[in-house]
């Protein structure tokens, strides 16, 4: 029951020219499959290799460090492809509502998002999580995530952003604020409120 490294559900150049086909290739084929390889080493042999990813990161603070990590890192970019893709135009209905109630504006939540990724110091992810039926913005450092039983803010994560600069230093070098700016252009906002739909 070893973890496996998820197809894209689009091709690598797909998400071009805001983020380039090499970025993809090498992010997902080397640096994800390395998550899903070091954490099926990490676990072989332990009771956490009949785990679900959503039952290891809930009991986080029971692992070794290679776990979180590793298992961090299987998440989030499993996440993190599926909420890019062909940009399908804005929000609507009840999450639109909560979105522009929580954060004035479509415009607004980006801010938010964008600023929690700029000022997350050295590598993390900027997230829209879903607490007790509320949207909020926060960021996790290296491969943490929201779920985990050990982060400082804990929710269900909709939409992350990897802002390791392996996401987008090929292309933007130290413009991480570039990059941010340009992903918007390639959110799945479909699979974003079909996710805030699950997590109400
Ligand atoms: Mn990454």
């Amino acid at each position: 029951m070893a973890f496996t490294l998820p197809a894209l559900p689009y091709a690598h150049e797909a998400l071009e020219p805001h983020i380039d086909s090499q970025t993809m290739i090498i992010h997902h084929t080397k640096h994800h499959q390395a998550y899903v390889d070091n954490l099926n080493k990490a676990l072989a042999g332990t009771d956490g290799e009949n785990k679900s990813l959503e039952e290891l990161m809930s009991n986080m603070s029971s692992y070794p460090a290679a776990v979180r990590n590793n298992g961090g890192g299987h998440f989030n970019h499993s996440l993190f492809w599926s909420i890019l893709g062909a940009n399908n135009g804005a929000t609507q209905g009840a999450f639109a509502e909560s979105i522009n109630n929580t954060f004035g504006s479509l415009d607004g939540l980006k801010e938010k998002m964008n600023a929690a990724g700029t000022t997350r110091f050295g590598s993390g992810w900027a997230w829209l999580i879903v607490k007790d039926g509320k949207l909020e913005v926060c960021s996790t450092p290296n491969q943490d995530n929201p779920l985990m039983d050990i982060a400082e803010v804990k929710g269900t994560p909709i939409l992350g952003i990897d802002v390791w600069e392996h996401a987008y230093y090929l292309k933007y070098q130290n413009r991480r604020p570039e990059y941010l700016g340009a992903i918007w252009n390639v959110i799945n906002w479909n699979e974003v409120e079909k996710r805030y739909q699950a997590a109400l």
